[in-house]
């Protein structure tokens, strides 16, 4: 079977660190593209000297040009501008949808088959933009920010009930930024239900945690946001595509009526398999989740009014 391609546009942070971890896992062949001469071309030599010591088969490459983007099974796109300290999601929303436009409409001409995963920040309105540009089906168009929040709030309520981080499972749903909603019944210990090991106060303590992690990271880092773990989450997503896992994870899709929501991205659990996003899950929440959840696709749609506009022009 012909080895898959798999192409990062934006080769920063969390690029490389997505470059290093597709090697590791042998997905396929890695494109690193950046519009910096030299970044992505040294950033693939140097994963490439480093095969021997990992054990990989994989062949990276770097470019400055789109064209090389031609074929591509899998496009991971981190191309933008990341938060400094005191920047919001929000103000990205201008700089960043310029950087989107210009590379969905190199996708829309050399990888229409591809599954595009949109991490660029603000992570909603990046990946509506990005369908919108392609046209592509929006299944084959998503955005990772619920796999990276709902690792995050996972990783917290391990680190309080010091167990297995790998015992622990979340789901946190909404937009990627304050709004987001952590679902206190959905989180699995170990297959036992979180409400019978942890009250529902320090619960919402984890929450709050887990709405500002990004901007914790960015605040100790102070030059850049967090990559290590966004870019992991991607990759999570990609190989659920790529070894059609039909993993359930929660991505930032398109609800065509899901959830009372029409055409908006937002972050839901939903089924990954070679298809692309095969199923959406409609889960029951409680009232008070309910009107969280409302509240965080408002926050969406705004956004999304925005791109609308900058599209009509
Ligand atoms: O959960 C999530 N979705 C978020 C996403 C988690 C963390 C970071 N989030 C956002 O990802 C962040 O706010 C940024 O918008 C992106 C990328 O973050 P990263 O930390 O990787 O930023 P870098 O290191 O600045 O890398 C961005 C690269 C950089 O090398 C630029 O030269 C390149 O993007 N870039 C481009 N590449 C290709 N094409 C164009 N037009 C382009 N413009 C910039």
């Amino acid at each position: 079977m012909a080895k898959k391609k798999i192409a990062l546009v934006g080769a920063g942070q969390i690029g490389g660190t997505m470059a290093l971890v597709l090697a590791q896992k042998q997905l396929g062949d890695v494109v690193l593209v950046d519009v910096v001469e030299g970044v992505p071309q040294g950033k693939a030599l140097d994963i490439m000297e480093g095969r021997l010591s990992i054990g990989t088969s994989a062949v990276l490459t770097g470019t400055n040009n789109y064209d090389d983007l031609a074929g591509s099974d899998v496009v991971i796109v981190t191309a933008g501008v990341p938060r400094k300290p005191g920047m919001t999601r929000d103000d990205l929303l201008n700089i960043n949808y310029g950087i989107i436009e210009k590379v969905g409409q190199a996708l829309k001409k050399t990888a229409h088959n591809a599954f595009v995963i949109v991490v660029t920040n603000p992570l909603d309105a990046m990946v509506y933009a990005m369908q919108k540009v392609t046209g592509f089906a929006s299944e084959k168009v998503v955005g990772m920010a619920g796999v990276l929040d709902s690792s995050r709030l996972a990783c917290f309520v391990a680190m309080e009930l010091g167990v297995a981080a790998d015992d622990v499972q979340a789901v946190v749903m909404g937009g990627h930024g304050p709004s987001m909603v952590s679902l206190y019944d959905f989180v699995s210990v170990g297959g036992i239900p979180l409400p019978q090991l942890m009250s529902k106060e320090k619960f919402d303590e984890l929450s709050k945690r887990t709405a500002m992690a990004g901007d914790e990271i960015v605040g100790l880092l102070k030059t850049g946001s967090a990559f290590y773990s966004p870019g992991l989450s991607a990759v999570r997503m990609a190989e659920a595509y790529l070894l059609d896992k039909k993993s359930i994870l929660t991505c930032a899709v398109q609800l065509n009526g899901q959830y009372g929501v029409n055409g908006l991205y937002c972050g839901v659990p939903a089924v990954i398999g070679e298809k692309g996003i095969e199923k959406i899950l409609e889960v029951k929440m409680n009232d008070a989740e309910k009107a969280a959840f409302a509240k965080s696709v408002e926050a969406v749609k705004g956004n999304a009014e925005w791109v609308d506009n900058k599209i009509k022009g």
